[in-house]
């Protein structure tokens, strides 16, 4: 690093003032001034910043050895990176719309953006002109497991904004379920089930609400709930769910199929900063998930908008839930891969409270205090938010108020936390800026690993090129060497690097080219069959069905099978596009102009659109992913008659 001690504390101390709020300037100033000395120190000791950056170095036409998946925060879409490069490979719109895939334009995209809405929510979105929600809050991306580690078969993510789930085919890299969890309010956490596989996905719903939501109780939050939610990941329907009391933040899965875990902030059921804030203790609550399997089998739960919900608050006295304590507005729900220790971050408290699971059952069968779970509390900086781990007994914390990334030994704090004078934290390393979530390769697996560490970082500041008022986020790699974290990369990033999954490249096998079978167009196929045309071969046909015209044309570069085709002004006309090139890397496109119409059509795939031909005149489509020498060539016209003519 070529930039001075002193520059980097006059940021920080001035980063503080800003971000850290002016009653923590002066802590977090002084804080970073001493660790900026320390970390210039080391650096100057150790491995120089140009070597460590080599060792992250993916040159030029190499392959980076894994995969990053990434969640887009308020951006909607899932991104996929490769790593260490940080390289940005792929954009799969998911809870978005896409300009250049058609993502919520094709109907292939509509039915599935549609599809699993309820029925309340359909009314809600026409109300207001609209098929499905036009916007997603993408959090959290995990992949299916099996026995503790990645398959590479699905992607599960989140929608806070519209309480949705999604899934991601990981053949084709695209999105092929969005469900709309009914009862629960905004989806935050999400995990899926690590063992033996991942049967269920664990949805946390944050915000409270009435349990029959329908305007009969309004300001009495003494009558809202929350519910946790598992899904069956197989086929996307709701498995069942649990009332809990408080809100939910975030959830991980333990490697014994045994338990699941949520992170609550606001146990108080406050309405306003000063409620939700106002006891030191908030808690975790642990799910037990075969006594809940068993209460659903046994009948012990109401049936909810068509979900069964089993009544998981505090004092039900049944095996269901138990409520674990923990200071104060945790936030990070973490499972170590030594398949022991569960981290939480206190977030407004300076520590993380670990809970080892073997100790559950006394909570749940033998009346053991909740509290006695947990084996550690290390106090380590101010504001412990996620959690990840290297698979070699430590554990990296962020520390958002810090700015800083805290390594530290698990069996030390729980040897301190039992009396021992040893201390856990084995170093501290500072972060630009603000830090979130973080990940290892494959750190919430078993195959976890100490290469290298990445921090989602939710502020860049003076980092890069001013761009305006709204500045990129900053996500940094270090290389992991020993006790030592070494700065790699900085790389900035449009809202919001929220969080990653990291999977070894062995582990995930897309396909070049679609199977003409895929489902994904299987009802348009239907129709195609219907209207008797061969969706695999050659196709320059027209059906007119009513005021209904349906387009079919294949492509193959340079040429659409029809130059022209023809409507009448009001028709409702379908375009299907089969493209039948079979080559790697060659995909077409469709965008009918002034009519807000594009899709893809990837090598060997089908897509369709319907608009309405409104206005009569000639229109001109074209194909808007370059594909040839002759790509600009690659046009038609549509002719619109005048309705009267
Ligand atoms: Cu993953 Cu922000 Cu949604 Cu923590 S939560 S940062
Ligand atoms: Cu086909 Cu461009
Ligand atoms: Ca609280």
């Amino acid at each position: 690093m070529s930039e001075g001690v002193s520059t980097k504390i006059t940021r920080r101390g001035l980063l503080g003032a800003t971000a850290g709020g002016a009653a923590l300037a002066g802590v977090v100033g002084g804080r970073a001034a001493l660790t900026g000395g320390a970390i210039g120190a080391a650096t100057v000791a150790g491995t120089t910043a140009a070597r460590a950056a080599d060792a992250v170095t993916v040159a030029p036409g190499q392959l980076d050895e894994y995969y990053g998946f990434w969640s887009s925060g308020q951006t909607g879409e899932l991104r996929i990176l490769g790593i260490p490069s940080m390289r940005e490979l792929m954009r799969v719109p998911v809870f978005n719309r896409c300009s250049a895939t058609g993502w919520g334009i094709t109907n292939e995209s509509k039915k599935i953006l549609t599809e699993g809405l309820t029925e309340k929510t359909k009314k809600y979105l026409a109300a207001n002109g609209h098929e499905y929600p036009q916007n997603g809050d993408l959090h959290h991306v995990h992949m299916s497991f099996n026995e503790g580690k990645y398959d590479g078969r699905f992607l599960f993510m989140n929608d806070k904004a519209n309480t949705r789930v999604a899934r991601v085919r990981c053949d084709v890299m695209k999105c092929d379920k969005i469900i709309e969890i009914p009862n629960a309010k905004a989806i935050h956490g999400l995990r899926p089930q690590k063992w033996p596989r991942t049967n269920y996905v664990f949805a946390n719903g944050e915000d409270e609400a009435p349990m029959v939501n329908d305007g009969k109780v309004l300001d009495d939050p003494s009558q809202y709930v929350n519910f946790y939610t598992a899904i069956n990941a197989d086929d996307m329907t709701i498995a069942w769910q649990v009332m809990v009391t408080g809100n939910l933040d975030n959830t991980d899965a333990d490697y014994d199929g045994k338990y699941a875990f949520s992170t609550s902030y606001n146990s108080e059921m406050g309405m306003t900063l000063a409620d939700m804030t106002a006891a030191d203790m908030d808690h975790v609550v642990v799910f037990n998930i075969a006594e809940i399997e068993k209460g659903i089998a046994d009948g012990d739960f109401q049936e909810l908008n068509g979900v069964k919900v089993i009544d998981g608050r505090k004092g039900q006295n049944k095996n269901y839930t138990r409520y674990i304590p923990i200071p104060n507005n945790p936030h990070g729900c973490n499972m170590a891969p030594d398949k022991i220790h569960l981290c939480i971050g206190g977030k407004l408290s300076p520590t993380v409270s670990v809970i080892d699971v073997r100790k559950l059952d006394d909570v749940f069968y033998n009346g053991a205090d909740p509290r006695s779970a947990v084996v550690a509390e290390p106090e380590l900086g101010l504001g412990p938010l996620h959690t990840c781990f290297d698979g070699q007994g430590r554990a990296y914390t962020t520390l958002f108020l810090d700015s800083q990334v805290v390594v530290w030994d698990i069996e030390k704090a729980v040897r301190a936390f039992a009396g021992e004078a040893v201390d856990p934290i084995v170093t501290k390393q500072d972060v630009h800026y603000q830090p979130g979530h973080n990940s290892t390769a494959e750190g919430e697996t078993l195959d976890a690993s100490a290469k290298f560490y990445i921090t989602m970082n939710k502020f860049s500041k003076d980092r890069f090129l001013n761009v305006g008022p709204l500045k990129p986020e900053n996500e940094q790699v270090f290389l992991i060497e020993g006790d030592k974290l070494t700065l790699v990369h900085d790389g900035p990033t449009f809202a919001e690097p929220h969080d990653s999954i990291i999977v070894h490249a062995s582990k995930v096998n897309p396909l070049s080219v679609w199977n003409r079978q895929d489902q994904m167009w299987a009802e348009t196929r239907k129709q195609a069959e219907a209207d008797g045309v061969n969706l695999d071969d050659y196709q320059d046909t027209v059906i007119r069905d009513g005021n209904k015209v349906r387009v079919y044309m294949s492509s193959q570069a340079p040429q659409f099978a029809l130059e022209s085709f023809t409507v009448k002004q009001g028709d409702e006309v379908t375009v299907t596009v089969t493209n039948l090139d079979d080559i790697d890397d060659l995909t077409h496109g469709f965008t009918m102009g002034n009519h807000g119409v594009a899709m893809e059509i990837g090598p060997q795939a089908t897509s369709s659109v319907t608009f309405t031909a409104a206005q009569p005149g000639v229109f001109w489509y074209y194909c808007q992913w370059f594909c040839h020498a002759l790509h600009m060539e690659m046009r038609g016209r549509m002719f619109v008659e005048p309705r009267d003519a």
